[in-house]
């Protein structure tokens, strides 16, 4: 078993960023190589690898898949012991329907408050279609939240691809200063306080200083 993960920047990448949890959350050693976003040979050296252009890409002994989602589906059928998913059926669709709505929405946030780890600044003036995304955001948690409160701080108690898929929203609302409900705000410190995230945090903020 061999895994390559090529990534974009970690400073910038959320979508690098939710494959690379995801990953982890197996345990499975991997490789990972990194192309520089928004440079002008990006486009080129992307589609040395696959057609789509985009990162994250999983190169395995089944091929190169591409997209996050896909990722994690496919890790979670190779690693059925690793429980990548919650194992309450109902938990299970609920934390897929949710993944998928990130996936395939929220694009007033993901448009107007592009990823940055170092960012430490406030979105003035918010635009309504942002704070109504927000709001969804803080819903959606809660609704995840509401079954799993006594199994632990992750989105559905114990650690889930969930949260692979929800980290850069956490980074999202704390680097963008956007003053959440206790619930919300703690989830939000869960994930910074996740050993794989701060790993990712770390190394992209040395990419700054290159
Ligand atoms: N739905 C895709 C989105 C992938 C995506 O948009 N990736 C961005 C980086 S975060 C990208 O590769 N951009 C390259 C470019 O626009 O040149 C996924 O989940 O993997």
């Amino acid at each position: 078993m061999s895994f390559h993960l090529i990534i974009g920047d970690k400073l910038y990448s959320s979508w690098s960023l939710r494959a690379v949890l995801a990953v982890e959350l197996t345990g499975a050693p991997y490789t990972e190589q990194i192309i520089k976003l928004n440079q002008p040979d990006t486009t080129a050296r992307l589609l040395e690898h696959a057609p789509t252009g985009k990162v994250p890409l999983l190169k395995c002994e089944h091929g190169t898949i591409a997209d996050s989602l896909a990722i994690a589906e496919y890790l979670n059928e190779r690693f059925p012991q690793a429980q990548l998913w919650p194992q309450d059926i109902a938990a299970r669709a609920q934390a897929r329907s949710a993944c998928a709505q990130m996936h395939s929405g929220f694009f007033a946030m993901r448009s107007n408050m592009p990823f940055d780890l170092s960012r430490d600044q406030a979105l003035t003036p918010m635009p309504a279609d942002v704070q109504a995304d927000i709001d969804r955001m803080v819903a959606l948690w809660a609704e995840c939240r509401a079954a799993a409160k006594e199994s632990g701080p992750y989105l559905f108690g114990k650690v889930s691809l969930a949260d692979a898929f929800f980290a850069p929203i956490a980074v999202r609302l704390k680097t963008y200063r956007v003053v959440l409900p206790v619930e919300a705000q703690a989830y939000v410190e869960t994930i910074y306080q996740w050993p794989a995230f701060q790993a990712w945090q770390r190394e992209g903020l040395k990419e700054r200083a290159e």
